[in-house]
Protein backbone atom coordinates (compact mmCIF):
# COMPACT_ATOMS: atom_id res chain seq x y z
CA UNK A 1 0.00 0.00 0.00
CA UNK A 2 1.31 3.55 -0.87
CA UNK A 3 1.72 6.04 1.72
CA UNK A 4 -1.32 8.30 1.72
CA UNK A 5 -0.87 12.30 1.84
CA UNK A 6 -3.85 14.12 3.67
CA UNK A 7 -7.11 12.71 2.59
CA UNK A 8 -10.22 14.69 3.88
CA UNK A 9 -13.81 13.23 3.14
CA UNK A 10 -16.71 15.70 3.09
CA UNK A 11 -19.88 14.30 4.39
CA UNK A 12 -22.39 13.98 6.75
CA UNK A 13 -23.06 11.32 9.34
CA UNK A 14 -26.78 10.04 7.74
CA UNK A 15 -25.33 9.96 4.34
CA UNK A 16 -25.16 6.77 2.90
CA UNK A 17 -23.40 7.88 -0.03
CA UNK A 18 -20.81 9.31 2.59
CA UNK A 19 -20.96 6.11 4.48
CA UNK A 20 -20.18 4.01 1.97
CA UNK A 21 -16.50 5.92 1.32
CA UNK A 22 -15.68 6.23 4.80
CA UNK A 23 -16.27 2.56 5.43
CA UNK A 24 -13.74 1.50 2.73
CA UNK A 25 -10.92 4.36 4.15
CA UNK A 26 -11.70 2.15 7.12
CA UNK A 27 -11.10 -1.24 6.05
CA UNK A 28 -7.72 0.11 3.73
CA UNK A 29 -6.44 1.65 7.32
CA UNK A 30 -6.10 5.15 5.56
CA UNK A 31 -5.94 8.15 8.05
CA UNK A 32 -8.19 10.65 7.19
CA UNK A 33 -10.20 13.81 8.46
CA UNK A 34 -13.85 14.75 8.50
CA UNK A 35 -15.26 17.54 7.71
CA UNK A 36 -19.39 17.73 8.38
CA UNK A 37 -20.58 19.84 5.03
CA UNK A 38 -24.62 19.92 6.16
CA UNK A 39 -27.22 21.94 3.38
CA UNK A 40 -26.14 24.85 4.07
CA UNK A 41 -22.29 24.63 4.03
CA UNK A 42 -22.74 22.53 0.70
CA UNK A 43 -23.69 25.90 -1.19
CA UNK A 44 -20.55 27.69 0.31
CA UNK A 45 -18.32 29.42 -2.39
CA UNK A 46 -15.47 27.54 -0.53
CA UNK A 47 -17.68 23.91 -1.21
CA UNK A 48 -18.84 24.32 -4.69
CA UNK A 49 -15.47 25.00 -5.82
CA UNK A 50 -14.56 21.46 -4.93
CA UNK A 51 -18.14 20.59 -6.55
CA UNK A 52 -19.58 22.32 -8.50
CA UNK A 53 -23.00 20.27 -8.07
CA UNK A 54 -22.90 21.08 -4.31
CA UNK A 55 -23.24 17.65 -3.18
CA UNK A 56 -21.46 14.93 -0.48
CA UNK A 57 -19.00 13.35 -0.59
CA UNK A 58 -16.39 14.54 -1.75
CA UNK A 59 -12.59 13.61 -1.43
CA UNK A 60 -9.46 15.44 -1.40
CA UNK A 61 -6.49 13.77 -1.10
CA UNK A 62 -3.68 16.29 -1.28
CA UNK A 63 -4.03 18.19 -4.47
CA UNK A 64 -6.84 15.80 -5.71
CA UNK A 65 -10.51 16.22 -5.61
CA UNK A 66 -12.72 13.26 -6.13
CA UNK A 67 -16.66 14.08 -6.54
CA UNK A 68 -18.99 11.17 -6.38
CA UNK A 69 -19.15 8.21 -3.71
CA UNK A 70 -18.29 5.63 -6.44
CA UNK A 71 -15.94 7.32 -8.22
CA UNK A 72 -14.13 8.12 -4.51
CA UNK A 73 -14.74 4.13 -4.19
CA UNK A 74 -12.93 3.45 -7.50
CA UNK A 75 -9.97 6.05 -6.70
CA UNK A 76 -9.24 4.41 -3.73
CA UNK A 77 -8.58 1.31 -4.37
CA UNK A 78 -6.77 1.90 -7.63
CA UNK A 79 -4.57 4.34 -5.73
CA UNK A 80 -4.27 2.40 -2.61
CA UNK A 81 -5.12 -1.09 -2.84
CA UNK A 82 -5.07 -1.83 -6.93
CA UNK A 83 -5.33 -5.29 -8.06
CA UNK A 84 -7.12 -5.62 -4.29
CA UNK A 85 -10.24 -7.90 -3.57
CA UNK A 86 -12.25 -5.08 -3.51
CA UNK A 87 -12.34 -4.69 -7.57
CA UNK A 88 -11.03 -7.40 -8.92
CA UNK A 89 -9.37 -7.40 -12.62
CA UNK A 90 -10.84 -10.21 -14.34
CA UNK A 91 -13.28 -8.58 -17.31
CA UNK A 92 -16.04 -10.68 -16.36
CA UNK A 93 -16.28 -10.09 -12.22
CA UNK A 94 -15.52 -5.97 -12.92
CA UNK A 95 -18.29 -5.52 -15.16
CA UNK A 96 -20.50 -7.03 -12.52
CA UNK A 97 -19.22 -4.59 -10.06
CA UNK A 98 -19.42 -1.61 -12.23
CA UNK A 99 -22.98 -3.05 -12.56
CA UNK A 100 -23.84 -2.80 -8.68
CA UNK A 101 -22.09 0.50 -8.45
CA UNK A 102 -24.24 1.78 -11.31
CA UNK A 103 -27.23 0.07 -9.13
CA UNK A 104 -26.08 1.95 -5.92
CA UNK A 105 -26.20 5.29 -8.01
CA UNK A 106 -29.81 4.81 -9.34
CA UNK A 107 -32.12 1.95 -7.98
CA UNK A 108 -31.01 2.81 -4.62
CA UNK A 109 -30.42 5.95 -4.62
CA UNK A 110 -33.91 6.80 -5.80
CA UNK A 111 -35.38 4.07 -4.40
CA UNK A 112 -34.51 3.07 -0.08
CA UNK A 113 -32.92 6.13 -0.28
CA UNK A 114 -34.90 8.33 -1.35
CA UNK A 115 -38.13 7.09 0.89
CA UNK A 116 -35.59 7.46 3.72
CA UNK A 117 -35.05 11.08 2.78
CA UNK A 118 -38.84 11.76 2.08
CA UNK A 119 -38.95 10.18 5.66
CA UNK A 120 -36.70 11.29 7.87
CA UNK A 121 -36.38 15.31 6.31
CA UNK A 122 -39.37 15.66 3.99
CA UNK A 123 -37.29 16.06 1.02
CA UNK A 124 -38.55 16.54 -2.42
CA UNK A 125 -39.72 13.10 -4.17
CA UNK A 126 -42.63 10.76 -4.26
CA UNK A 127 -42.56 8.79 -1.47
CA UNK A 128 -45.17 5.86 -3.20
CA UNK A 129 -42.92 6.27 -6.26
CA UNK A 130 -39.36 5.36 -4.24
CA UNK A 131 -41.25 2.43 -2.29
CA UNK A 132 -42.32 0.76 -5.91
CA UNK A 133 -38.24 1.46 -7.15
CA UNK A 134 -37.47 -0.32 -4.41
CA UNK A 135 -39.81 -3.01 -4.47
CA UNK A 136 -38.79 -3.91 -8.19
CA UNK A 137 -35.06 -3.45 -6.59
CA UNK A 138 -35.60 -5.67 -4.04
CA UNK A 139 -37.40 -8.39 -5.48
CA UNK A 140 -34.48 -9.12 -8.11
CA UNK A 141 -31.81 -8.77 -5.29
CA UNK A 142 -33.94 -11.36 -3.36
CA UNK A 143 -33.45 -13.89 -6.19
CA UNK A 144 -29.88 -12.91 -6.69
CA UNK A 145 -28.69 -13.21 -3.43
CA UNK A 146 -30.40 -16.88 -2.75
CA UNK A 147 -27.27 -18.81 -4.40
CA UNK A 148 -24.67 -16.09 -3.66
CA UNK A 149 -22.66 -14.72 -0.61
CA UNK A 150 -22.05 -11.31 -1.76
CA UNK A 151 -23.67 -9.02 -4.94
CA UNK A 152 -20.21 -9.51 -7.30
CA UNK A 153 -18.27 -11.87 -6.52
CA UNK A 154 -18.14 -15.35 -3.73
CA UNK A 155 -15.77 -12.37 -1.42
CA UNK A 156 -16.72 -8.61 -0.60
CA UNK A 157 -16.03 -5.93 -2.90
CA UNK A 158 -17.66 -2.33 -3.68
CA UNK A 159 -20.89 -3.42 -4.75
CA UNK A 160 -20.96 -4.46 -1.20
CA UNK A 161 -20.03 -1.44 0.45
CA UNK A 162 -21.86 0.47 -2.33
CA UNK A 163 -25.37 -0.98 -1.55
CA UNK A 164 -25.34 -1.50 2.03
CA UNK A 165 -26.06 1.60 3.91
CA UNK A 166 -29.38 2.62 1.80
CA UNK A 167 -30.53 -0.71 1.87
CA UNK A 168 -29.84 -1.68 5.53
CA UNK A 169 -31.69 1.51 6.75
CA UNK A 170 -34.49 1.02 4.39
CA UNK A 171 -36.65 0.72 7.36
CA UNK A 172 -35.72 4.49 8.48
CA UNK A 173 -37.92 4.71 4.83
CA UNK A 174 -40.88 2.70 5.70
CA UNK A 175 -40.02 -0.03 3.55
CA UNK A 176 -40.21 -2.92 5.56
CA UNK A 177 -37.06 -5.76 4.84
CA UNK A 178 -38.86 -9.06 6.43
CA UNK A 179 -40.02 -9.92 3.44
CA UNK A 180 -36.37 -10.76 1.85
CA UNK A 181 -34.82 -12.85 3.73
CA UNK A 182 -31.66 -13.70 1.54
CA UNK A 183 -31.25 -9.32 1.16
CA UNK A 184 -31.20 -9.44 5.18
CA UNK A 185 -28.73 -12.62 5.38
CA UNK A 186 -26.20 -10.33 2.76
CA UNK A 187 -26.10 -7.36 5.52
CA UNK A 188 -25.63 -9.58 8.08
CA UNK A 189 -22.09 -10.74 6.08
CA UNK A 190 -21.14 -7.22 4.57
CA UNK A 191 -21.79 -6.19 8.44
CA UNK A 192 -19.67 -8.64 10.17
CA UNK A 193 -16.55 -8.12 7.53
CA UNK A 194 -13.95 -7.06 9.87
CA UNK A 195 -13.80 -3.04 10.88
CA UNK A 196 -17.00 -2.82 9.18
CA UNK A 197 -19.00 -0.03 10.93
CA UNK A 198 -22.48 0.72 10.32
CA UNK A 199 -24.44 4.39 10.06
CA UNK A 200 -26.00 5.50 12.98
CA UNK A 201 -29.59 4.08 12.95
CA UNK A 202 -32.57 7.14 12.71
CA UNK A 203 -36.18 6.60 14.29
CA UNK A 204 -38.38 4.04 12.36
CA UNK A 205 -41.64 5.92 11.09
CA UNK A 206 -45.21 4.82 12.70
CA UNK A 207 -46.86 2.11 10.74
N1 LIG B 1 -24.12 10.63 -7.35
C1 LIG B 1 -23.72 11.24 -6.11
C2 LIG B 1 -24.95 11.56 -5.28
C3 LIG B 1 -24.60 12.13 -3.91
C4 LIG B 1 -25.79 12.73 -3.22
O1 LIG B 1 -26.94 12.65 -3.68
N2 LIG B 1 -25.52 13.33 -2.06
C5 LIG B 1 -26.55 14.01 -1.32
C6 LIG B 1 -26.43 13.75 0.17
S1 LIG B 1 -26.59 12.04 0.60
C7 LIG B 1 -26.39 15.49 -1.53
O2 LIG B 1 -25.33 16.02 -1.37
N3 LIG B 1 -27.50 16.14 -1.92
C8 LIG B 1 -27.52 17.56 -2.09
C9 LIG B 1 -27.95 17.96 -3.46
O3 LIG B 1 -28.09 17.09 -4.35
O4 LIG B 1 -28.17 19.16 -3.64
C10 LIG B 1 -22.76 10.32 -5.35
O5 LIG B 1 -22.84 9.08 -5.55
O6 LIG B 1 -21.92 10.82 -4.59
Amino acid sequence: MNSSPSITLYGTPPSGHAHRVEVLLKLLGLPYGYVTATADVRQTPGFLALNPLGQIPVLQDGDTVICDSTAILIYLVEKYAPGSAWLPRDPETRAEVQRWLSIASAEVRFGPATARAVTQWNMAGHLDTAHAIAARLFGFMEGHLADRTFLAAPHPTLADLACYAYIAHAPEGGIDLAPYPHIRAWLGRVAAIPGFTDMAPLPLPAR
